[in-house]
């Protein structure tokens, strides 16, 4: 059988993709390989990935330290269910509550599963332990808020594109502004169970709230004995800079959700981490999910937790971040509006006289880089941790290129 060209290979796959549902529409490049912040497509071309999917590959394409841990386990066991024991979950869970400085880790697969295991914990817990009346608890959530796809999340969710049809959707949510902590404490009544923010929001456009919001909400949870519930699922694990994206204001939540980079950029796994005040209150036959703490996904969820416990990879980050942060401040008023950076993560609002986030995305695209626009005129920066200060260097003269037209 002769080599297909690329040009039948590309075909190939993308008449394939006519069986693919159209819930995307992603860039034109077709991405066949991966190795730290770089891709390769099918003609070999390689990119700079900026945007490390979502943040789930902080640690970069084939982390050679993550993937040896993943080979070992394959070979070993995959799969139990939590019918029985496996002898990695135990192991990742001290680890990864220590790491988070907790009792109990609850261990699912995606970041939506950990947000809706959150407020399951946080509804149980408001009635178990808080003594809120039946049926009536509510969670205080923020405005522009991404935290998954279901329909309990996308219910109160105020983006009408991942709200609009999909109802009806559950009661028990309030609606604050984000950045506006006595907003917060407005809405707290005698049922609310919990306050349910990302610590800088992802999909909004990598909003940072005024410094302050976090001890703010973190004093009027305590006060009202009320969980304070932290979206970690995209800031945290080093991408901010810091261990978790709380960590900025010093900050701890009664519960991390955590998700993304956990799964070392190989596989899904997500986390609901609290002490057993609060994850306690989950008995045996309550909660859980089919793969939700199988063996190979601890056995890498271990090795990560183990590489984030230096503080290496955050320290990283910081650093990057200052770096990348005074290159794109040079941009504002040069088809750039203006630049929010947290760690090695940015959003850059372009000028809609230069064009759309997509446009500039795409134009990326042809110069060798990837990232992705969010809410019209965003892209967001979110380089593997592992990302050299020379390729960003690069990277934002690229942009610059872009932006002069
Ligand atoms: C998509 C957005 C980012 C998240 C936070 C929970 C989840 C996410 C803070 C759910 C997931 C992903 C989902 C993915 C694109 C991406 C995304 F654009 F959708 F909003 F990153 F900003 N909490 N975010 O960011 O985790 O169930 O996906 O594992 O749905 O298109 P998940």
């Amino acid at each position: 059988m002769t080599t297909p060209t690329h040009t039948q290979a590309l075909r190939v796959i993308t008449d394939a993709e006519d069986h693919l549902a159209e819930n995307y529409n992603p860039l034109p490049v077709v991405v066949a390989r991966g190795e730290g912040s770089w891709v390769t497509d099918l003609e070999g071309k390689r990119y700079l990935d900026l945007l490390s999917a979502y943040s789930a590959l902080n640690f970069g394409h084939g982390h050679p330290a993550i993937l040896a841990a993943a080979h070992e386990q394959l070979d070993r066991l995959t799969l139990t269910s939590r019918a029985f024991q496996n002898d990695r979950l135990g192991l990742f869970a001290e680890a990864l509550a220590a790491l988070c400085d907790k009792d109990l880790v609850l261990p699912m697969n995606t970041g939506a599963e950990a947000v809706e295991t959150g407020i399951k914990v946080a509804r149980a817990w408001g009635y178990r332990v808080k003594g809120i009346a039946p049926d009536a608890a509510t969670v205080v959530v923020a405005n522009g808020n991404f935290h998954g796809r279901t329909t309990t999340i996308v219910g109160f969710s105020d983006d009408p594109t991942a709200h609009d049809d999909f109802g009806p959707y559950s009661a028990g949510f309030v609606s604050v502004p984000f950045g506006d902590a006595a907003a917060i404490e407005a809405a707290i009544d005698e049922n609310t169970a919990a306050v349910l923010i990302e610590p800088i929001q992802g999909e909004a456009g990598v909003v940072i709230p005024p410094e302050g919001y976090l001890r703010a909400v973190r004093e009027i949870c305590s006060t009202h004995n009320v969980l304070m519930i932290a979206d970690e699922i995209q800031a945290g694990l080093g991408r901010v800079g810091t261990t978790f994206a709380c960590d900025r204001e010093g900050v701890v939540p009664d519960v991390y959700l955590l998700g993304k980079a956990l799964g070392g950029g190989i596989l899904p796994l997500s986390a609901v981490v609290a002490d057993r005040d609060v994850l306690g209150v989950i008995r045996p036959g309550e909660h859980g999910s089919t793969f939700g703490g199988n063996p190979l996904a601890a056995a890498v969820g271990l090795r990560v937790v183990e590489m984030l416990e230096s503080g290496e990879f955050q320290t990283r980050a910081a650093a990057l971040g200052e770096h990348l942060e005074a290159r794109l401040n040079d941009l504002v008023g040069s088809g750039v509006t203006a630049v929010r950076v947290a760690g090695l993560w940015a959003g850059i609002d372009i000028d809609p006289g230069v064009g759309t986030g997509r446009e500039v995305a795409e134009k990326l695209l042809s110069r060798g880089v990837l990232v992705k626009d969010t809410h019209g005129q965003t892209i967001r920066i979110a380089p593997p941790l592992v990302v050299r200060a020379t390729e960003l260097d690069w990277a934002v003269e690229q942009l610059r290129v872009v932006l002069a037209g």
